[in-house]
């Protein structure tokens, strides 16, 4: 390996020492032999939108200034930057879609493997989309909750209307700037539009649109997809889990699923209890069989059954290389398509089973929701059949893995803070107020091996902790901090301030919250706005002291997502750089103008200690803003260094 990595993470650290040691190739060592990358590409001056360029600005002002078609580098970097808001977007959405044909599903087959677990979400969903609720069966409700959501997509009339779920403050805002999403189908086709030759080439326009089309998202697919979610799948409830490669067992079918969908992992997560496929495990010499999950697929059914974590983003080729996975199952996002050379030098079975999602090498199964069941029972049978295949001298199993307690909702998490019997902010807010809590911090996303594993996210989430933040964690973060103890309530003791440890011990909550996979960003967003609508911490999102970061960032998913932030009003930090930097117009006006409009802003920083003093900074700010009381207990920040 070219770079001497620390690695924080024993069980990558020694997965990725056997790996040398047996020569497989991981992503660091593709990473380093993609070096140097584009610097065209990271400062986002190439364009490949017609067949007159390619065309690529450079940045010292040696070359053309514009493309052929005279598109400067503040245009060329905008249209780059939204169009990577709209494939995030449309991924997200198209997750939050396939979960409302689910609920179709439902209502047209009473047989089907899916079934309504939370009225209550569903009620909820009705009011927001102005179905009457009362006096009507459930299943009624819920076909026309499913009809409404499933036409918004593509209307080509009104507005997005989750979106009205926001503060009435905020609302406003979008309205005055003219970014109220109208369908989110409709505004990444604008986006593609705007971006195409000699369309739109006013950078702060193409930017307008880029975050009414990242609001689509945050504010409607995503948020239809937790929301729908929690209605097919149940309302998650905190519960005790395991994180890190150690959860595989020797002994034991191992089948892990990777991706983002919970549609078949949730019916394999059933299924897999099942005796019959128990017996025929032990048949193979198996003792049983042992599921878990990589990526956000994980974190879906890991805070729904408890279901343990094998790993984040960066280790699904690690998992395969522990010679133990007899099946890997994998849905759609985030996938390695090169996991196939992994797995060629063991016995895993790699399975695909979305239409959407095929790739080399993988065997493809196609996953029919109708068919839910048999295709899970299909699936795991394969799995067990697979576990004779094993070499036996070629097993590594890292013994290490972490407890947690994940599966935080916006209705639990302050349910706790409330007590039982009162389900209220309030308590969350009056320790803000009186200074035990400084503040609350979103930290989310995906590692990158641009960076040292998983340092930014420990760093960042650890200072804010010592400050008194209290942190709100989704998709690989959270991955993270479940490995390395912080989701357990006792890490309070050891990582909080003063301020926060109290409260965490008052109420037996971790002080970081596992609030689910990246598309449960959206209960970030409404976790805010229960705290808005609780009083007493301004009018609007933006007055809160509250941030968010991604320190180690990497997908598409992952811009749209920051972006829907900053136009909600939220201080966001990333480590990287977005991919604007060559135009020294929009770079400015990401990282400062933008403020003015959203009250919001991006903010780079690869320092991580660095960005968790700049988001204290920011919501001291806020503090100050609100006239609140000094925090109670005095504070390592700033001198900590
Ligand atoms: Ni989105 S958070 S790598 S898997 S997008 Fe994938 Fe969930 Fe990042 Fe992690
Ligand atoms: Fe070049 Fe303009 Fe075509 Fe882009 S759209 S490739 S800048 S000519």
């Amino acid at each position: 390996m070219a770079r001497e990595l620390k690695f924080a993470d024993a069980a990558t650290q020694q997965m990725v020492r056997h790996a040398e040691a047996e020569q497989h190739e991981t992503v660091w060592d593709r990473y380093d032999a993609m070096q140097p990358q584009c610097g065209f590409g990271t400062l986002g001056l190439c364009c490949r939108h017609c067949s007159m360029g390619p065309c690529r600005i450079d940045p010292f002002g040696n070359g053309p200034k514009t493309g052929v078609c005279g598109a400067t580098a503040d245009t060329i970097a905008a249209r780059h930057i939204v169009r990577m808001i709209a494939a995030g977007a449309a991924a997200h959405s198209d997750h939050g879609r396939d979960v409302a044909h689910t609920l179709a599903l439902i209502v047209k087959d009473p047989k089907s493997a899916y079934s309504i677990k939370s009225e209550s979400k569903l009620r909820a969903v009705a009011a927001v989309y102005g179905v009457e609720t009362k006096d009507r069966e459930i299943m009624d409700i819920a076909a026309e909750v499913a009809k409404e959501v499933l036409t918004e997509f593509g209307q080509s009339e009104g507005t997005v209307r989750m979106v009205k779920t926001a503060p009435a403050a905020r609302y406003k805002i979008w309205e005055e700037l003219g970014i109220v999403p109208r369908a989110i189908d409709r505004e990444v086709v604008e986006t593609m539009h705007r971006t195409h030759i000699g369309v739109d080439a006013d950078y702060k326009n193409i930017i307008m649109q880029g975050m009414r089309t990242s609001l689509a998202d945050g504010w409607g697919g995503s948020m239809i997809g937790t929301e729908l979610s929690d209605v097919i799948f149940s309302l998650p409830k905190p519960l005790r889990t395991m994180a890190n490669l150690g959860v595989l067992k020797k002994d034991y079918v191992n089948v892990v699923v990777h991706g983002h969908e919970p549609t078949l992992s949730d019916v394999i997560a059933v299924i897999s209890k099942d005796k019959k496929l128990a017996e025929r495990a032990k048949k193979v010499g198996a003792k049983g069989i042992n599921l878990s999950g990589i990526c956000c697929t994980a974190n879906e059914i890991m805070m729904r059954h408890g279901i343990p974590l094998a790993g984040s983003y960066m280790q699904q080729e690690l998992a395969i290389m522990t010679g133990v996975v007899d099946m890997m199952i994998v849905d759609v996002q985030c996938i390695w398509p090169g996991l196939d050379k992994t797995a060629e030098c063991f016995h895993t079975k790699l399975v695909s089973t979305s239409p959407k999602a095929q790739m080399p090498g993988f065997e493809h199964i196609e996953f029919d929701e109708h068919r839910a069941i048999e295709t899970a029972t299909q699936l795991l049978e394969a799995a067990i059949d697979n576990f004779p295949n094993r070499d036996g001298q070629r097993t590594f199993i890292p013994d290490v893995a972490e407890r947690a307690v994940a599966g935080f909702t916006t209705e639990s998490v302050f349910q706790f803070l409330g007590g039982t019997y009162r389900s209220t902010y309030r308590p969350l807010n009056d320790a803000i107020i009186a200074g035990r809590i400084r503040g609350l911090a979103g930290v989310v996303g995906c590692s990158n091996p641009n960076v040292e594993f998983e340092e930014g996210h420990l760093t960042i989430v650890k200072e804010l902790l010592a400050n008194d933040v209290l942190v709100a964690s989704t998709g690989c973060n959270s991955i993270t901090c479940a490995k390395h103890g912080l989701m357990q309530p006792e890490a309070a003791l050891t990582y909080a301030g003063e301020g926060l440890k109290e409260v965490c011990r008052a109420v037996g909550i971790p002080p970081v919250l596992h609030m689910g996979a990246c598309l449960d960003n959206s209960r970030i967003l409404r976790v805010l706005t229960n705290v808005v609508a609780e009083g007493g911490l301004g009018e609007d999102i933006s007055d809160l002291p509250a941030a968010g970061a991604a320190p180690e960032w990497m997908s598409e998913k992952a811009v749209c997502i920051g972006f829907y932030f900053v136009a909600s009003g939220v201080y966001t930090v990333i480590g990287k750089p977005l991919p604007v930097a060559g135009s020294a117009a929009l770079n400015s006006y990401l990282t400062d103008g933008i403020e003015a409009d959203t009250g919001g802003r991006w903010e780079w920083e690869m320092d991580p200690i660095e960005a968790a003093h700049k988001m204290l900074r920011h919501i001291d700010k806020k503090r100050k803003a609100l006239k609140l009381k000094p925090m109670m207990y005095e504070q390592p920040f700033p001198q900590a260094e």
